[in-house]
């Protein structure tokens, strides 16, 4: 799973690539780059599944992060063709938008207006779309006109997007048909992915609506256009991080800080992708494996070993919550917990799979 961050020059992004995945900020390197960093989600369901079966090692399930860094940021007032390349390949974005006035930093466009550089943003996102879609429309419309007349649902798709783009909206918000959808799978459209807005505010704002929380209309703003929004200080968050697990605490409680953004986000890009977690254990290894909710255990297989999958026979499933409750894999056997699933068995949360293969 990848997050794409993307934002105006000095808006906020490395800060949150720093709070999520604890690469800190480096002096600018002066050429563009993708800085990629790895979080971990806390899921301490996997430390018992490790413990009952002995694994040497523990596996988290992981988000890798990526930061476009290196764009001078006098001249980064809009999202460049070359930065939305570097995260064209995400599963989800986070558009960082300032509303922190500090004088000291610089904003690009000379004043801190967050409704502004949004709409700006997410007409950059439309752009870049618009003209990945018109290059490939020439091309498929000279094949079409060749001959190749199965082209004829890709080429209505494109065509749709396009005029949706041209109105203004996203892909992911438009009328588009499933089937156009699909269509469209392999282009990586970035009005297509789903993605929340951070609104990085002064660390000494008040708390509430247009203080410390995201504005009522900035919100209003993302659900139209399908995507979260949510408010952080990203300049707290980073001080977090710089302190020891005790003082953190301490500080957390003190500024009324709940969670960190750290927390928040993985579970809201968990929550927002529909992922899951099920498990698979041995005495090498536990992981916790995350899937998109209606994933079947075939395509589960798939994601642990392309063998696994190829030689698919059965699914040997219990659940966490059994296990648990019932103190060992013999005890969930006795109460006649532990299920042979096929290929088709849609994962549940919280399963835990010992796949059955022949190659
Ligand atoms: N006062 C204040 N400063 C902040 C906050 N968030 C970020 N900054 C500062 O703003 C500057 C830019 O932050 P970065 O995280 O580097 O922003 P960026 O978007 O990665 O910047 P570029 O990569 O140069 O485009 C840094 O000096 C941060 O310390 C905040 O919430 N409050
Ligand atoms: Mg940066």
């Amino acid at each position: 799973m990848r997050v794409g961050i993307i934002g105006l020059g000095q808006s906020g992004k490395s800060s949150i690539f720093y709070s999520m995945t604890g690469q800190p900020l480096e002096p600018p390197s002066g050429k563009p780059r993708r800085r990629l960093g790895r979080a971990t989600v806390p899921e301490p369901r996997v430390d018992l599944v490790a413990k009952l079966d002995e694994s040497k090692k523990i596996t988290y399930p992981e988000i890798v992060f990526i930061d476009p860094e290196g764009f001078p940021a006098d001249v980064a007032k809009s999202l460049s063709a070359e930065m939305l390349g570097m995260v064209r390949n995400a599963d989800f974005l986070a558009l960082v938008i300032r509303a922190f006035p500090a004088p000291a930093v610089m904003h690009p466009s000379g004043s801190v207006d967050g409704a502004r550089d949004i709409e700006i943003c997410f007409g950059d996102l439309i752009i870049q779309d618009l003209a990945v879609l018109e290059i490939r429309h020439k091309k498929v419309l000279k094949e079409y006109e060749r001959g190749k007349k199965d082209l004829t649902r890709e080429l209505k798709a494109i065509e749709k997007s396009m005029a949706l783009l041209g109105e203004g909206k996203f892909l992911r918000k438009g009328d588009l048909a499933d089937i156009d959808k699909m269509q469209l799978e392999t282009y990586e459209l970035l009005t297509m992915k789903d993605g929340i807005i951070v609104w990085n505010v002064d660390e000494n704002a008040e708390f509430g609506s247009g203080g410390r929380g995201i504005p009522e209309d900035i919100k209003g703003k993302c659900d139209e256009y399908g995507w979260g929004a949510g408010a952080a200080s990203l300049a707290i968050e980073t001080e977090i991080m710089e302190m020891d697990p005790v003082d953190r605490k301490e500080f957390l409680d003190d500024l009324r800080i709940e969670k960190t953004i750290q927390d928040r986000f993985l579970t809201a890009v968990y929550k927002r992708l529909g992922l899951i977690t099920y498990f698979t254990g041995g005495p090498k290894e536990a992981a916790a494996r995350p899937i998109p909710t209606g994933t079947t255990a075939f395509n589960a297989a798939g994601k642990v070993h392309g063998d696994i999958q190829r030689g698919f026979i059965r699914a040997e499933v219990m659940s966490f919550i059994d296990l648990e409750e019932l103190g060992s894999v013999d005890a969930v056997r006795k109460a006649g917990k532990y299920r042979l699933e096929k290929k088709e068995y849609i994962v549940q949360d919280g399963d835990i799979i010992h796949f059955r293969f022949n190659v």
